[in-house]
């Protein structure tokens, strides 16, 4: 995958080259070609714009980009002309848009000039997929182009000098969420962690308030173990008093935490907040 490749200026010419043996790939003169976007982090659903540009230009008359990106990754949204107005032609969204075709030409009856601007002569919106499970990574656009559809009026190739490149990436990294699953007798308690962009799905088990033995659930057994823990049974003496102090403005275990463990169990409003996760050293 050459997305993930560190495009320079140089692999880019070289690229270009390969396309026609003649050009000299070293030659300072030339037009160059850019493309801009903002480089840093970005998640699923973002929008953002490309930019092409053309600069040092020396007069055309015709113009034709190739811009490649990845769609398993990204989608096009939109196109707008720039300095070559009603000049330009772009892809045709309904048909295809991968890679996405932009230019200039000038061939008309009564127009036979070159056109020197420079500036920005397409912008294509693209946005970061949703609807796929992404990878994620480093992404950038490549444009190329044949040398033999970049002319002046007299129809004679124009010397491009390369294309450039922003210094940096669309990077398309972890989108953490994080979620406490309170403990209850059908459900484990975890604190789960997953990735809105990617298949990273985690649970870690932590230890809560409420579940007394310990099984990762809160039940009737965590209820009995305490009622015959305070009534001072026999082989109940020893209990994980982390688990059962479940109101910790009062330090001691007794009936109160009993009674919030029993309306816990009984879905009672409010009292969820008696449910927390033990700090491992305790
Ligand atoms: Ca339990
Ligand atoms: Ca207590
Ligand atoms: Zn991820």
């Amino acid at each position: 995958m050459f997305w993930k490749k560190i495009i320079s200026l140089a692999a880019a010419a070289v690229m270009s080259c390969a396309v026609c043996s003649s050009f000299d790939v070293y030659a300072a003169a030339g037009i160059t070609l850019s493309v801009g976007f903002e480089p840093g982090q970005y998640k699923k659903g973002d929008t953002f714009s490309v930019t092409l540009d053309i600069s040092n230009n020396s007069g055309i008359a015709g113009l034709k980009t190739m811009l490649d990106y990845d769609s398993d990754v990204f989608e096009y949204v939109a196109s707008e002309a720039g300095i070559f107005g009603d000049l330009t032609f772009m892809s045709d969204v309904s048909y295809k848009v991968d890679p996405f075709i932009a230019g200039f030409t000038s061939i008309g009856e009564d127009d036979e000039r070159n056109y020197t601007d420079n500036g920005t002569f397409c912008t294509v919106t693209f946005k970061v997929k949703d609807d796929v499970r992404l990878k994620e990574g480093d992404f950038s656009f490549e444009l190329t182009y044949n040398p033999n559809e970049i002319f002046d009026c007299d129809i004679k190739n124009v010397k491009v000098a390369g294309v450039t490149y922003p210094s940096g990436y669309i990077t398309i990294g972890h989108d953490l969420k994080e979620e406490t699953v309170l403990p209850t007798g059908s459900t484990r308690g975890c604190i789960h962690r997953w990735c809105e962009n990617c298949d990273l799905d985690e649970r870690d088990y932590v230890r809560f308030t409420g579940d007394i033995d310990g099984n990762g659930y809160i039940g009737s057994r965590d209820l009995l173990i305490l009622k015959r823990h305070l009534a001072g049974w026999k082989n109940y003496a020893d209990i994980d008093t982390a688990a059962a102090n479940l109101d910790p403005v009062n330090p001691a275990v007794n009936t109160k935490d009993l009674i919030l463990l029993k309306r816990y169990l009984a879905n009672w409003k409010g009292y969820d907040k008696y449910i927390n996760v033990i700090p491992s050293d305790e």
